[in-house]
């Protein structure tokens, strides 16, 4: 059995694009989309009509909601907070977007042969790093309390989550945790678009951390194009600058 975990696009669609592809060469049975797709960037009608016809014709794919896609309530109820581009994001969506957005479930279990293995955006409150870099997240070490407190919470055997947007695979406690990093804006100092395979066979999982190259150049340009460049130029070169460097600007 070999799933395909996908994570974090926030508003990348060229990098999305690159990973589908990706996993179609990589035959993989089951396809995880663990949140955090939208509100950023500028293809977000884009990245959801493909997640909506991906979930539609694939029996396998199951598509949760991350805390981005939570924006939407406070949007809704027009909260000051908010950043201006994520009203214009929101404007652009169709009423069948919100449906669908609203409807995403937080979290999902799948049994596979002896291993019950939970998939969640993110699976605490706590931190699950000790902060020494808030750009360059790789430099960063796993904080070893916050994830023996997550392990003693958790009853699955792995659990598997986005949210962090490095690559992680570790055994603590009695879980395993597994991160498959992200596709449009990982942290880790590398410009590609990432995403996690793994392959579960007489009870041994197996992670493959995979990195494909994508058309980050059209990426740029069409954010470059787009007319919420205009509008708010500051946070559309944070946005660049973050994808070009593989490290958060955001
Ligand atoms: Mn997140």
């Amino acid at each position: 059995m070999k799933i395909g975990i996908v994570s974090d696009i926030h508003g990348n669609f060229h990098a999305l694009q690159a990973v589908l592809k990706d996993i179609q060469f990589n035959q993989c049975d089951m396809v995880v989309f663990l949140g955090d797709y939208i509100f950023a960037g500028v293809n977000n009608n884009e990245i959801l009509d493909l997640l909506i016809s991906y979930e539609s014709i694939h029996e396998n794919a199951i598509v949760l909601k991350g805390n981005i896609e939570d924006l939407i309530y406070p949007i809704e109820s027009k909260e000051e907070w908010i950043y201006p581009i994520n009203y214009d994001i929101y404007s652009n969506f169709t009423q069948e977007h919100i449906n669908w957005i609203k409807g995403l479930k937080s979290d999902h279990i799948e049994v596979v042969e002896n291993k019950v293995i939970k998939f969640i955006h993110n699976p605490c409150e706590d931190f699950l790093y000790e902060m020494v870099n808030p750009i360059k997240r790789e430099q960063n070490k796993i904080k070893k309390s916050a994830f023996e407190k997550l392990s003693s919470e958790t009853k699955e055997d792995v659990l598997i989550y986005g949210h962090y947007h490095l690559f992680l695979d570790e055994q603590v406690s009695e879980t395993r945790f597994i991160c498959p990093s992200s596709v449009g804006t990982p942290f880790n100092g590398s410009a590609s678009a990432q995403y996690m395979i793994i392959s579960v066979e007489s009870n041994n999982i197996r992670t493959k951390c995979i990195e494909v190259d994508y058309d980050i150049n059209s990426q740029i340009l069409c954010l470059k194009d787009h007319i919420f460049y205009k509008k708010h130029r500051d946070n559309l070169n944070k946005y660049i600058r973050t994808i070009e460097s593989g490290h958060n600007y955001l």
